[in-house]
């Protein structure tokens, strides 16, 4: 094991109290995914990017920037990772999946904030985030009510804060925001890394991105197998590394792991007996180390086969067309692209619905699971006619409503066990 200490000291983290983070975290990882039955081969690579995510991809980041490139940071999967990349940067999601220095955040924020957000904001207060410390611009989005006014706050923490504008509803005015605001972070991204972005920089930019999205579809398309070669749990951290990972490598790491999925289809082989019942979850993003409710899931004899989240099918399900040559074309694909984007914001929303519906027979599930974080009003009231339009349809479907503590598991142990005899 590295000693990262130095490391962590220049990056002003709170030594003691990330010590413990890491401690919990890798606790808790051995408990939920190294003591899963029948795991592939290839998920050594994705434990080994876990036990490293503070320590090697940090020093990565911290050499990438001795070289002049920019690391920047982001809360939601409407930041383009294209545009970051055309000049050379490095975009990584920042830790919004725990509790942290919880008495800190209740003084600047609401108590009926989403735990996602309160969870930024106990990184940062707490000082264990290493990402957000390495990074040279963080990027907030005017999406929901709760994240759009908690920027204001965040501001005055951070050291530079960029904020996206972002449509909230699909019309053609709204088109033309999103066009407007891709432009001015295009030109954000020129300004802090010195680097003018031409045609042949983006388009190398969107083909990495889509060659990550491909082998993510990839693996999805392996998942509606019966048996399902891989447990839900391990396909959400897949999930959820591509938001850390160096894309390159994570593509061909992903790309070797679905060889893998290949051979064990091909031998009837899986994670789970075949004839397990099948799940799909579909709500709020599940960032690091969210995994209770996955956890939960699979420990009742179901196996999740599908994510309706943006850790997961929402967030790489639509790629940018091909063919395009000229920097504005390439930036109306990336815009048609990131426009399509189902999240619960949009008003309407009926995408997201058609979404949940196609993929529940895509992957032959027999029943959906709604996962809402407390207090995460796009969501929540989303839930309702999903769930109404989905029973009509005869798709059994569970609503369940958390945040981050432990209190609750066993209650939703009890409601998942529950319907998991259901269907
Ligand atoms: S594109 S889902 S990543 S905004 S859970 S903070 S919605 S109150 S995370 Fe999201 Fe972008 Fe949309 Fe996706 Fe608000 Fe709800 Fe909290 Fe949420």
């Amino acid at each position: 094991q590295n000693d990262y200490t130095q490391m962590w000291t220049d990056l002003g983290l709170d030594l003691q109290a990330h010590d413990q983070l890491l401690e919990v975290l890798g606790q808790g990882y051995e408990q939920v995914f190294m003591s899963q039955a029948n795991r592939p081969e290839g998920m050594a690579y994705f434990d080994f990017v876990m036990s490293e995510v503070h320590g090697l991809r940090i020093k990565e980041l911290m050499d990438a920037k001795a070289e002049g490139r920019k690391v920047v940071g982001s809360f939601c999967v409407f930041v383009p990772e294209e545009i970051v990349l055309a000049v050379d940067g490095i975009l990584v999601g920042l830790c919004t999946g725990a509790d942290f220095a919880t008495e800190e955040v209740d003084k600047i924020l609401p108590r009926n904030t989403c735990a996602l957000i309160k969870s930024a904001f106990g990184f940062k207060l707490g000082k264990v985030c290493p990402y957000l410390e390495s990074a040279d611009l963080i990027v907030g989005e005017n999406t929901c009510d709760g994240k759009k006014k908690s920027y204001e706050t965040l501001a005055g923490l951070v050291p530079a804060l960029y904020v996206m504008d972002l449509p909230q509803t699909k019309s053609l005015r709204a088109r033309e925001l999103m066009q407007a605001e891709m432009k001015r972070f295009f030109h954000k991204m020129e300004e802090i890394s010195g680097v003018t972005i031409d045609a042949a920089r983006l388009k190398k930019g969107i083909q990495l991105v889509t060659e990550k999205r491909k082998a993510l579809h990839r693996l999805n398309e392996l998942r509606k197998n019966d048996p399902a070669p891989i447990s839900g749990l391990d396909a959400l951290l897949i999930n959820q590394v591509q938001f850390y990972d160096d894309p390159v490598r994570f593509t061909a790491s992903l790309n070797k792991l679905c060889d893998e999925l290949e051979t064990r289809v091909a031998e009837g082989k899986g994670a789970f007996a075949k004839g397990t019942p099948r799940v799909m979850v579909s709500g709020c993003p599940m960032a690091v180390p969210n995994w209770k409710l996955p956890m939960i899931i699979e420990s009742t004899g179901a196996v999740i086969v599908g994510e309706e989240s943006c850790v997961g099918e929402r967030g790489t399900r639509n790629l940018v067309s091909d063919g395009e040559e000229s920097l504005d074309e390439l930036m109306e694909a990336l815009v048609d692209r990131y426009f399509k984007i189902d999240c619960a914001i949009f008003t309407p929303n009926p995408e997201r619905l058609d979404h949940v519906k196609e993929m529940t027979g895509r992957y032959n599930a027999q029943g959906v699971i709604h996962y809402s974080l407390q207090f995460c009003q796009p969501y929540q009231t989303e839930s309702i006619p999903l769930e109404k339009s989905l029973e009509n349809e005869k798709i059994k479907t569970l609503r369940l409503e958390t945040d981050y503590s432990q209190e609750d598991i066993e209650q939703l142990r009890t409601r998942v066990e529950a319907f998991v005899e259901m269907i």
